[in-house]
């Protein structure tokens, strides 16, 4: 049994999202997400994010694709994370590439990087509504 994990802050929740974690959940049999802070957002993105992580963390929970949801406290816990739920691959889109390696002789669990969806994004789309 395949063990999965990714992380995200999923806020204004859109397609490119879905389609990362639909692929990521193909690669295993079960599939955690932890969902960064309030606090951890800020610091990743320089803005808090439009939806708290109360509801962030909800939305994601309902789809079908996640198997179980947590917070994200710092991206430097990772290896933390990978030992509490097991995990065997860590899938992130691939504007993370590399940046998350390092786990690997930590946890022995796989990493891997897909392709992000093209043209979406939450910033996209605050402005276009912006606009
Ligand atoms: N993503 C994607 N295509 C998009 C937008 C996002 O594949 N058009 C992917 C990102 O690559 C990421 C996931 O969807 O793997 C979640 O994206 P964000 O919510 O922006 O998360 P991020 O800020 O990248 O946080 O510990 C890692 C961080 O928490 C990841």
């Amino acid at each position: 049994m395949k063990r999965g994990i990714t992380f995200g802050t999923f806020d204004v929740f859109h397609y490119g999202h879905l389609r990362l974690l639909e692929r990521a959940r193909a690669l295993c049999d079960w599939m955690a997400v932890g969902v960064s802070s309030d606090e951890l957002s800020v610091s990743k993105k320089g803005r808090a994010p439009c939806y708290p992580f109360e509801e962030r963390a909800r939305i994601i929970g309902a789809l079908r694709c996640v198997d179980e949801v947590f917070r994200e406290e710092s991206l430097e816990r990772k290896a933390d994370y990978i030992r509490k739920y097991g995990a065997d691959i860590l899938v992130m889109g691939d504007d993370w590439a590399g940046k998350f390696d390092w786990v690997v002789p930590l946890t022995g669990c796989e990493v891997l990087y897909l392709p992000r969806t093209p043209a979406i994004s939450t910033t996209a789309i605050i402005e276009k509504i912006r606009g």
